[in-house]
């Protein structure tokens, strides 16, 4: 059983691995917390960059001495290989720490046993604390060793009646600053960023990331199968990597017309991305795009931001999604509603039958 020291500590550890996010792909973000002896913190570290220390080497040589005789809490269970780092197994085991507490366990075949390392070496070992807030902080990372393909967030703007552009097209400023901020959060945090040509069309969006201090820029993506983009594009600019996916780049894309969606093969699209150490994608737009992914099932998570305000005609969030009947609707779990400034933002999971490859 873990002691409530432990559990506080695995909830900073959580909070430490956050610190990570946007910055440590492809590989996770991980928290970790020396107890000494008596139960007090005498380190603390989170894995901040890819290749770089791991949580818990920073967190042990924090703690120095102090670690001998203690207790880590870990995020991630420690590895057990050598890799671009050395084994955190040898590195607890050398710090003389007495007791293990790990969340979630290792996924992956060349890191995972590090539980039973370390409890053949005679370290007591404990699984499962906080588990589910320790893989909610790094889904990304999980979603992506688990089924091979990016971590995605559908993310759309709209009214209190679901549009997200008026009838004349014009779509900008429905939601507030603050809602737009967030977004800038969410892409910050993402490895890419994806469009559908209609919405380069429509909008001309950025899709850069702006007023977050040392944020890495996520690759841009623009589904163009036709390959229309103007060359004078706003996303074509330097401000970050650009990827453009038409038709006959295959097999990114392929035009299997109506089986995954308009002429998108969304599984191959994502097989692509993940082989290029894509761990997250944030799908922004819009409505057709939308709707091809929730029909291929390739949609782990929806944040909507909506305002309080009425349109009554123009585009909806999302377009087709191969639902014709009420039965068959998708039904989601909200997993968080917050206030930003006038707006809602409400963050949902899909049930059961996602996540999946869609295919
Ligand atoms: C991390 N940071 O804090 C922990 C990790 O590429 P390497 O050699 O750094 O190894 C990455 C693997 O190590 C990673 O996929 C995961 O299985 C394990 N744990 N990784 O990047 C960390 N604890
Ligand atoms: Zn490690």
């Amino acid at each position: 059983m873990a002691t409530t020291a432990e559990a506080e500590a695995m909830r900073r550890a959580i909070a430490l691995a956050a610190r990570g996010l946007g910055h440590t792909s492809p590989n996770p973000v991980v928290g970790c917390v020396i107890l000494d002896a008596d139960g007090r913190t005498v380190g603390e570290g989170w894995h901040q960059r890819a290749g770089g220390p791991h949580a818990e080497v920073h967190a042990l040589r924090a703690a120095g001495e102090r670690a001998r005789g203690g207790t880590a809490v870990v995020t991630l269970e420690p590895c057990n290989h050598t890799g671009r780092t050395g084994p955190c197994t040898q590195a607890l085991l050398e710090a003389g720490i007495a007791r293990v507490v790990y969340a979630v366990a290792d996924p992956t075949d060349g890191a995972a046993g590090g539980a039973a390392t370390l409890a053949a070496a005679g370290t007591a070992v404990e699984s499962g604390l906080l588990a589910d807030q320790a893989a909610e902080v790094n889904e990304a990372w999980l979603t992506s060793m688990r089924f091979g393909r990016p971590f995605v967030l559908w993310k759309y703007a709209a009214t209190l009646d679901g549009r997200s552009a008026a009838a004349d097209g014009t779509s900008r400023w429905i939601t507030s600053a603050a809602s737009r901020a967030d977004v800038h959060r969410l892409r910050a945090q993402s490895d890419a960023v994806v469009v559908g040509s209609g919405t380069l069309r429509a909008d001309d969006p950025h899709l850069a990331v702006r007023g977050q201090g040392g944020a890495r820029q996520p690759l841009r993506v623009v589904l163009d199968t036709k390959a229309t983009i103007a060359p004078g594009a706003r996303v074509l600019d330097s401000a970050a990597h650009t990827l453009v996916a038409v038709a006959d780049d295959a097999p990114a894309l392929r035009l299997l017309g109506a089986e995954t969606g308009p002429g998108l093969d969304i599984p191959a699209l994502l097989g692509e991305l993940h082989a290029r150490s894509v761990r997250s994608v944030l799908l922004e737009g819009g409505p057709t795009l939308a709707g091809a992914f929730l029909a291929a099932r390739a949609v782990d998570k929806v944040v909507g931001y909506l305002a309080p305000a009425l349109l009554g005609a123009g585009a909806p969030a999302l377009a087709d999604a191969g639902i014709t009947t009420a039965i068959r609707a998708l039904h989601l779990e909200l997993t968080d509603v917050t206030r930003l400034g006038p707006d809602m933002r409400i963050t949902a999971v899909p049930g059961e039958c996602a996540p999946s490859q869609g295919s």
